[in-house]
């Protein structure tokens, strides 16, 4: 019965106060250290707004190339569709994108993109996922259409955009500065906590943690001078992104959407 035994509330593994102690050792083992890339200012905007946008990362021709390899991809008996059985209305994806269509390399092995993450947090950051997106279904619901974030560790993430993507073509969606420590976000955090361990996701409720409702939005930003962009930009703009900051994705409501998506932790 709820209320009667407090001591695993008080004492046990996913307590509040374990929580503390874990993040508190968490980010007592990670460093930024701007030494560690030459892309200064990339970096003071990752640190300082949580997004990156930048426009002509990649040229048209490089974009092609990616593109072309993806349709090859796409016929290859070899593709992997669904990993651990994740599927996402409206979205179809390759996650082994980076064996099937090489040149996809150029951003998931991008010097640029790497050496800021390491700078960003730890020297030691890897690269956890990489695959391919695309966005097809008009008006397609998902869970990621509400604001949240994704841990309360670090994650950061790398989209490369492989069409153009105005704000009727599903742009990510990101609150600028929100990426930073805060009382606000506490109790979403321990949300995770619950429910995640070193191994990876405990729950499919994982979907759901970190996910603010729209009133729960609202309150926000009537307490915080939060500012929300819509991440557009042609093919071949790169968004370097820190997962822990508020974002969402958006309805498509004209044509498609491509790109390709990776992890950093
Ligand atoms: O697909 C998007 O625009 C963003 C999805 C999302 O929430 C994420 O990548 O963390
Ligand atoms: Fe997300």
């Amino acid at each position: 019965m709820i209320g009667n035994n407090l001591l695993p509330e008080i004492f046990g593994q996913r307590s509040i106060w374990n929580f503390a102690l874990t993040k508190f050792r968490y980010y007592q083992s990670c460093r930024f250290d701007p030494t560690l890339t030459e892309h200064n200012e990339i970096l003071t905007r990752l640190q300082n707004d949580g997004i990156v946008i930048q426009e002509g990362f990649f040229s048209k021709s490089q974009v092609q190339s990616i593109l072309d390899e993806i349709e090859q991809a796409k016929q290859s008996p070899d593709r992997v569709e669904v990993e651990r059985s994740y599927t996402d209305s409206g979205i179809y994806r390759i996650y082994n994108v980076l064996d099937l269509a090489p040149n996809t390399g150029l951003i998931a092995d991008s010097p640029i993109v790497n050496s800021v993450f390491k700078a960003y947090f730890s020297s030691d950051v890897k690269r956890t996922k990489f695959f391919y997106e695309e966005k097809s279904e008009i008006g397609a619901e998902s869970v990621s259409n509400l604001h949240h974030f994704d841990d309360w560790k670090h994650r950061v993430k790398a989209f490369l955009y492989l069409t153009d993507v105005t704000k009727e073509n599903a742009p990510l969606l990101y609150v600028k500065g929100s990426n930073k420590q805060g009382i606000w976000r506490l109790w979403k955090e321990y949300e995770y906590f619950q429910f995640r361990n070193k191994t990876g996701n405990m729950s499919k409720l994982i979907d759901y943690t970190g996910s603010f409702l729209p009133h729960e939005v609202e309150i926000l930003k009537r307490r915080h001078p939060f500012e929300e962009i819509l991440c557009t930009g042609k093919a071949g703009t790169v968004i370097l992104m820190d997962a822990r900051g508020l974002h969402s994705s958006t309805v498509l409501e004209k044509g498609e959407r491509r790109l390709l998506v990776g992890y950093w932790t």
